[in-house]
């Protein structure tokens, strides 16, 4: 028995029945989170889509459950280390969404960058506007520097778009070197502080840890370019949204693209939802056909692979074998 809280692409599911699995997806898949607990408590398999948490309360309230497939690359909201020591394989699906997910990246800086959102609502209000030689005018990319924090798959996508699309330089913090992108891109390793001096567009594409919770805070928004434009594609918890704001609304730096936020969703009355020069999308990084059929593929490849007896393919957390 697999249970799914979310109907996700049919390739997935076929995947789960053509190998003998009995799947369950709620009539209603916009369950609360006792609902939810309560399905979980009656599975052992669960693929799960959203960022529902598996913590210590999940893992005492569902004994039974022996195997979580996540439909996401991102695996902030597992506990990790206590699935581990209760044995438990937490499967994720890397890679087939890194072109989506930096394509999203790509489309908010240039989307700050000449106000894109901000004349579409214009346009949309019905507020064309008379030509202006000096209103809201927008600033190119071509030459700029580009830093990168946490140069993983999707960083790294986003930095070969930006590098063919602008002849961008490359500058990345990292835990480790990327080689691959210092010798392709000709990507610099740098320390975090001369990431955020040197940066014109400053794009986080690291996996998320409470620890790094609003690491980009006023005292580094101070420190940016005044030119620079910030973007999270990665995680809401990364940014202070209220720090953001003030150095958006001060001119300490110059723009904002999100497709995450802290919190989400979004407040309406966000004081940030305002402001021209940025940019919110609602967390649709991976929202491609392309990508969620891949995400679906590798999560079904998981829980395949685990209903065999083997390892999961696609481990966030390899050290339960
Ligand atoms: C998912 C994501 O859409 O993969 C991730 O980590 O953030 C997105 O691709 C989201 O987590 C829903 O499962």
């Amino acid at each position: 028995k697999v249970f799914i809280n979310k109907r996700i692409p049919e390739t997935g599911i076929t995947m789960l029945e053509e190998a003998g699995l009995e799947v369950i997806i709620p009539e209603n898949d916009d369950l609360s989170h006792e609902e939810w607990l309560e399905y979980c408590k009656n599975t052992d398999t669960i693929l799960n889509v959203g960022a529902n948490k598996f913590d210590q309360e999940f893992f005492e309230k569902c004994p039974n459950v022996k195997a979580i497939a996540l439909f996401s690359v991102g695996f902030d909201h597992v506990d990790i280390k206590e699935a581990t020591k209760r044995n438990i394989p937490v499967g994720n699906t890397p890679d087939v969404l890194s072109r989506a997910t930096s394509d999203v990246a790509f489309l908010l800086m240039q989307s700050v960058s000449r106000r894109a959102s901000f004349y579409f609502q214009k346009v949309k209000d019905g507020n064309w506007g008379n030509f202006d030689p000096l209103y809201e005018l927008g600033q190119e990319l071509y030459g700029k520097t580009l830093g990168i924090f946490g140069l993983g798959r999707i960083g790294f996508e986003m930095a070969q778009k930006c590098k063919k699309a602008f002849g961008m330089n490359i500058i990345y913090h990292n835990r480790n070197h990327n080689e691959e992108a210092e010798k392709e891109l000709n990507a610099k390793y740098v320390s975090f502080d001369k990431l955020i001096e040197q940066s014109d567009v400053l794009s986080i594409h690291a996996n998320f840890k409470p620890e790094k919770s609003d690491l980009f805070n006023a005292s580094v928004f101070e420190k940016m370019k005044k030119n620079s434009i910030f973007i999270n594609t990665a995680r809401g918890g990364f940014h202070n949204q209220k720090d953001l704001y003030q150095a958006l609304v001060s001119g300490q730096i110059w723009g904002a693209g999100l497709d995450v936020t802290n919190p989400e969703p979004i407040e309406d009355n966000d004081p940030i939802l305002q402001l021209s020069n940025v940019c919110v999308l609602p967390h649709i990084g991976s929202a491609t056909i392309e990508a969620r059929n891949g995400m679906a593929r590798l999560a079904a490849e998981n829980i395949i692979a685990f209903s065999k007896g083997q390892k999961m393919p696609h481990i966030a957390n390899p050290e339960v074998y």
